[in-house]
């Protein structure tokens, strides 16, 4: 008799990419969209595909050690316990420290929480650091410094599409976020969509007004417009006076910067700066977001400030169906850099040099509070000083490629070979896991529970809907496998995520971000919760504004920020700016969408945008192949002429590998409030290849 197998249920959860996390219901592996308030029905491509992943060849179902500089197939016990004795042999002999971890914002919120855990107390290192730090972390330290707390979107994405006047600075949602432009269809058809970028992007084609600024200078277009604002007569003294201080400190420095002085570094015409000012100042409702073309740069934080300023000077923050957010990247992008796997953070956004917060966190964790580790190094410092750069000679990886993410990535690659021990936990073996010496394979998003919170502030549940592969392990049980190996009681790190969830609600109680209220009950029935939720019969908190900023005083402060433009000059022999960024068909360091035979036929290589005129006068051809030279490296990538672009500047998207890394170019000089690397700015040549 042959038997049938039951039919999979339908399991309502969200997409494994990015901040988005379009509502989708899968059944085994088969990806259907369905209706929720971030997506509303819709899915971009790498979310229909996203099923793919999961039934593919290349996954890795197997833990594989290196023996004689080849990655073999390997016990779980084996590699388990060869990890746990080379890092305890390492921490034995050099100290904690010696040991470094390195988090990704697309763990979900327990493992980021239980990563930040395992390396304060199993491994009692203060290095540790995540790939958020090369994302978010510009506009959350501008975030906090204006609002006193950072939340991306303080406000529902609904308000965004309630909006008259979108302004989008450096963010190309058409690409990134697909779904994304329904919710500025109601500005674009109102005459009311801005859009600030140095290309003419898919979003740009939307927009009633496109400035496009000369990359790295969004701070002086960000003061012109302020300046015309205030000019026209639109400064809101109301609000200013009430809700605000620092405008007068503020306005000292864009006094001088009148729309034609503007004009002259931006390239932004005056008459457009005050067009976006008059259309901002003239809606009921509107709403000001930035992206990473705005915040990667060694001016990040002032950058978003500059925003902020703009935002602040026309009453729009915490004023019904108005304010400024930022766009958040990755998939658990917010509650990623909530909850502990910052070099400077404890869980509920806490700070780690805070002695309360250290105090209420060690209770909750059962150890002394003098036992934690203080503030360690950021992302690309840590990376900087792995292995003979005098740092940690060990380093663990869970999620994260920066062999392709990283700033200046030859350098780093360079760095990661010098470690005496390197340990990637992934389901694929990206660039990173290929260097490894031990490469441990994990479930993955379908096959677990877990919490997300999105773009929004709001948490989410994905749920598991199928079986993971016989031989992989869930990265929780890969935490506890190290830590009660590495001595600790195996109760101190539970490998069930409702049970990692229940402990970090009660370490986040009390902090900035409370989920001290959010339980997987009130998730399953659909609940919609945004943080703060600091009881169980608390509603949540979807505008966080309305009646008074984070600040003690209840206000929000204008930043004093001026102009400076971007850290590398171009010169004789560099003379052009090389910028970089994302295209729709690959997810990031393209780990995961390189695998899926869909994405790879729409975008297979690297490619450099370029003037027709600029590359008429370097020989280039379109589809000609091209090298791309900083003084940091050469990328290999085919032409792609666009009459649109800028004369001065040519884009790269940066999730190819090897040769095609945008980021062997790119320059880590680093924001010196939130350490962001400038990854949207250097200088470069153009050269014929070979
Ligand atoms: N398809 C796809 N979608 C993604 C991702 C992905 O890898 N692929 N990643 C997710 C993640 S983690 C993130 S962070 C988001 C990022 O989402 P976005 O911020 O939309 O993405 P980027 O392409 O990095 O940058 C946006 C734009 O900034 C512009 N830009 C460059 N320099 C400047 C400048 O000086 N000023 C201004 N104003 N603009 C500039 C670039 O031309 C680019 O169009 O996307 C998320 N969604
Ligand atoms: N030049 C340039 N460089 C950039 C940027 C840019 O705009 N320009 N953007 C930066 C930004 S915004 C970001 S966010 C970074 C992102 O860059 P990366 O940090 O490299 O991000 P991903 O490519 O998503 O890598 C995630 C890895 O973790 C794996 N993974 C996914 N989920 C899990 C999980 O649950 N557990 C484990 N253990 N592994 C998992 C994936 O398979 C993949 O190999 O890149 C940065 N680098
Ligand atoms: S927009 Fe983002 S969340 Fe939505 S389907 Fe695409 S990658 Fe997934
Ligand atoms: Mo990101």
């Amino acid at each position: 008799m042959t038997r049938v197998a039951a039919p999979a249920p339908a399991v309502d959860t969200h997409c494994p990419y990015c901040a988005l996390q379009c509502g989708m219901r899968l059944t085994g592996a088969d990806v259907q969209p369905r209706e929720f308030p971030t997506n509303r029905g819709g899915l971009c491509q790498k979310g229909w595909t996203s099923g793919t992943l999961l039934t593919s060849p290349h996954r890795l179902t197997t833990p594989l050690v290196r023996v004689a500089g080849e990655l073999a197939p390997a016990t779980w016990d084996d590699a388990l316990d060869l990890v746990a004795a080379r890092l305890a042999a390492l921490r034995e002999e050099h100290g904690p420290d010696s040991v470094a971890v390195f988090g990704g914002g697309g763990l979900t919120t327990e493992k980021c929480y239980l990563l930040g855990k395992f390396a304060r107390v199993a491994l009692g290192t203060s290095q540790i650091d995540y790939n958020g730090r090369f994302c978010m972390s510009s506009a959350a330290a501008a975030g906090i410094r204006a609002f006193g707390v950072d939340r991306g979107m303080p406000f529902p994405i609904a308000d965004v599409a309630g909006a008259d006047v979108v302004l989008l600075a450096g963010s190309n949602p058409a690409e990134t976020m697909p779904p994304f432009t329904q919710h500025v269809r109601n500005a674009a058809n109102s005459g009311g969509l801005v859009v600030v970028d140095p290309r003419r992007t898919a979003t740009a084609e939307l927009a009633t007004l496109h400035l496009q600024p000369r990359p790295g200078t969004d701070v002086a277009l960000a003061l012109g417009i302020l300046h015309a604002a205030v000019a026209d007569g639109h400064l809101r003294h109301d609000y200013v006076a009430e809700r605000t201080t620092g405008f007068a400190d503020a306005w000292r420095i864009a006094a001088a910067w009148w729309p034609e002085r503007v004009e002259r570094v931006t390239g932004v015409a005056a008459a457009d700066q005050r067009r976006a000012a008059a259309l901002l100042a003239g809606a009921d409702r509107a709403v000001v977001l930035t992206g990473r073309g705005s915040e990667q740069h060694a001016r990040g934080t002032d950058t978003v400030g500059a925003w902020i300023n703009l935002a602040l000077a026309l009453g729009l923050p915490g004023s019904p169906g108005s304010g400024y957010g930022c766009l958040t990247g990755q998939g658990n992008g917010q509650g990623g850099r909530e909850h502990g796997q910052k070099a400077d953070q404890l869980p509920g956004y806490r700070r780690i040099d805070d002695p309360a917060a250290r105090a209420h966190v060690a209770a909750v964790w059962g150890v002394d509070p003098d036992s934690l580790p203080g503030s360690g190094r950021s992302a690309y410092e840590l990376l900087d000083a792995l292995g003979d750069g005098g740092g940690p000679k060990a380093l663990l990886v869970f999620g994260s490629n920066v062999v392709v993410s990283a700033p200046r990535a030859g350098h780093i690659t360079e760095r990661l070979s010098s470690l005496d021990f390197l340990v990637v936990a992934d389901f694929v073996l990206s660039e990173t896991a290929a260097r490894a010496d031990v490469v441990l394979p994990v479930t993955q998003w379908a096959e677990e529970d877990g919490t997300l919170t999105n773009l929004e502030g709001r948490v989410l549940l994905r749920t598991k809907s199928l079986d993971a592969p016989p031989g992989v392990r869930g990265d929780l049980s890969v935490l506890r496998g190290l830590a009660v190996r590495l001595g600790q009681p195996a109760r101190r790190f539970p490998d069930d995520p409702e049970a990692v969830f229940t402990e970090l609600r009660r370490a986040s109680a009390g902090g900035p971000a409370d989920y001290s209220g959010v339980t997987y009950a009130r998730l399953r029935a659909g609940e919609q919760l945004f943080w703060p939720v600091p009881a169980e019969d608390h509603p949540g908190t979807p505008r966080l504004f309305a009646e008074r900023f984070a600040h003690p005083d209840g206000r929000a402060r204008f930043a004093a920020v001026d102009h400076s433009g971007p850290a590398e000059p171009v010169d004789a022999e560099y003379p052009l700016l090389a910028t970089t960024g994302r295209v729709l068909a690959h997810y990031q360091s393209g780990a995961q969408t390189r695998l899926v035979p869909e994405l790879l036929a729409a975008a297979p290589e690297a490619f450099v945008e370029v003037h027709p005129d600029t590359a008429a006068r370097h020989g280039l051809a379109d589809g000609a192949p091209a090298r791309v030279v900083s003084r940091r490296g050469a990328v290999q990538a085919r032409v792609r002429l666009v009459a649109s672009a800028r004369l001065d500047t040519v884009f790269l998207p940066f999730h190819f590998p090897g040769a095609q890394r945008a980021n062997l170019l790119t320059n880590p000089a680093l924001d010196p409030t939130s350490r962001m690397p400038e990854f949207k700015v250097c200088a470069v040549r153009l050269e014929v290849a070979s």
